[in-house]
């Protein structure tokens, strides 16, 4: 039995020592090029940190974007690092990166730091990144219809070495969200063709606060028909799921580019009638509005194709993490996922785990000690189990399902 007082440090230790999987990402492997970020000037200049910047600085958006790269990051690194202490979650995050990479996150300038990037080889620096951030592998998500990356596939399908640690998901909001001239007979072959070749995990699609499924209008309605004859059944074919994360408004200040998107309550009915009208089909969701959280849970626990995952975004804060990975805890047990990074930048995974790692050691000992106080005292094994099948199992069992899926049976419990 583990004493009450040591409780947290187990879990502690359990949980810095599970390499989990990182099951969204908009990072890159090697072989994309510079379609893959990293290093401090891009550190600076993530979205989340140019919202903040505007904030704190009198640069209007249009003269920022002319700017180069290097400028913007000066610019953000000064306004935000040496002339305010940087104490929001983006701004911490970019310290913690530098402290765990060995640097002083003190430099009132970049150069160190850029000097310190310079010299790494991309390769060996991705390993030690993932060490520091302790993942054992991430999905990226991949877009072909982004006229940027899809000719680049050729080279990674054919490089093999990075398959292992850079899965790849199917993202369908060109597809889905902008105007494509295809049919769904058509969008049915070429999702099933590039799924097949990308060996894609899932596929995903970001969806406004305003989805409804099924619209007012469903027959006319091109991203539910695309949905439905498309989308559904390719997945079904291919039994892997399909992530929707529900509830982004986008561009609602355009001005900011990439920052200018907001989050919104959707109508999560829509997600009750696809869950029980699509039972062939596995959905994994994440949801950007707080106020949609405890609703997804209540869903979860009416249909089981449904995998609640990650604190999305704008909730991906201490606070708010702690709030919903104990409501999900509490309603779910351990059948979610509670963590996904969404890094766009590769060191950020250093960062966002040991964010993630930190604020659910405590939450997760509490439960633990709850149980205890009722009755039954958890090992270092339980410990081990949960965190496993947290952090790893649950996202692994619904993308690899086996070949031969065991069907229950009253025999299976003699
Ligand atoms: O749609 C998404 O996958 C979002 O995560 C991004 O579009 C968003 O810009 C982001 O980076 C949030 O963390
Ligand atoms: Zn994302």
């Amino acid at each position: 039995m583990i004493p009450p007082d040591t409780l947290e440090a187990v879990v502690a230790d359990v949980l810095a020592s599970t390499q989990v999987i990182d099951m969204h990402t908009h990072l890159f492997a090697p072989g994309f090029g510079s379609l893959g970020l990293w290093g401090i000037d891009h550190l600076l200049t993530y979205h989340y940190l140019e919202a903040e910047l505007f904030r704190s600085s009198p640069i209007r958006p249009e003269q920022y974007w002319a700017l180069s790269t290097a400028q913007r990051a000066d610019l953000i690194w000064k306004t935000l690092f040496v002339e305010n202490n940087p104490i929001s979650e983006a701004a911490r995050g970019v310290i913690a990166v530098l402290h765990e990479l060995g640097l002083d996150a003190s430099a009132r300038t970049l150069e160190p730091y850029r000097d310190f990037f310079r010299e790494q080889n991309l390769t060996d620096h991705i390993a030690r990144v993932f060490q520091l951030a302790g993942i054992e592998s991430v999905v990226m998500t991949n877009d072909p219809l982004d006229p940027e990356e899809s000719p680049l596939w050729d080279s990674f399908t054919s490089d093999p070495r990075f398959h292992a640690s850079f899965h790849a998901s199917l993202r369908l909001d060109r597809l889905l969200n902008q105007e494509s001239a295809y049919t769904p007979a058509e969008a049915r072959r070429f999702l099933e063709s590039w799924a097949t070749r990308m060996r894609a995990v899932y596929m995903a699609v970001s969806l406004p606060d305003s989805f409804q499924f099924p619209a007012p209008d469903q027959k006319r309605d091109r991203r539910n028909q695309l949905l439905t004859e498309a989308v559904l059944p390719a997945c079904r074919d291919l039994n892997i799921p399909l992530s929707l994360m529900i509830g982004v408004r986008r561009q609602v200040n355009p001005a900011l580019r990439l920052a200018g998107d907001a989050s919104g309550r959707a109508d999560l009915r829509s997600l009750e009638a696809l869950c029980r009208d699509f039972p062939g089909n596995r959905f994994l969701v994440s949801v950007l509005s707080r106020e949609n959280q405890h609703e997804l849970c209540v869903y979860a626990r009416k249909f089981s194709n449904l995998m609640p995952f990650g604190c999305w975004w704008f909730l991906n804060n201490p606070s708010t993490v702690e709030e919903i990975t104990r409501e999900r805890l509490e309603m779910l047990g351990t059948s979610f996922i509670p963590q996904h990074s969404d890094a766009r930048i590769l060191e950020q995974v250093i960062y966002k785990w040991r964010n993630t790692r930190r604020t659910l050691a405590p939450v997760l000992a509490k439960t633990y000690r709850l149980l205890a106080d009722d009755g039954r005292a958890v090992t270092r094994d339980d410990i081990e189990r949960d965190v496993r099948r947290l952090f790893r199992t649950n996202f692994e069992d619904w993308t690899s399902p086996s070949p031969n899926p065991t069907v229950w049976s009253p025999a299976s419990l003699a």
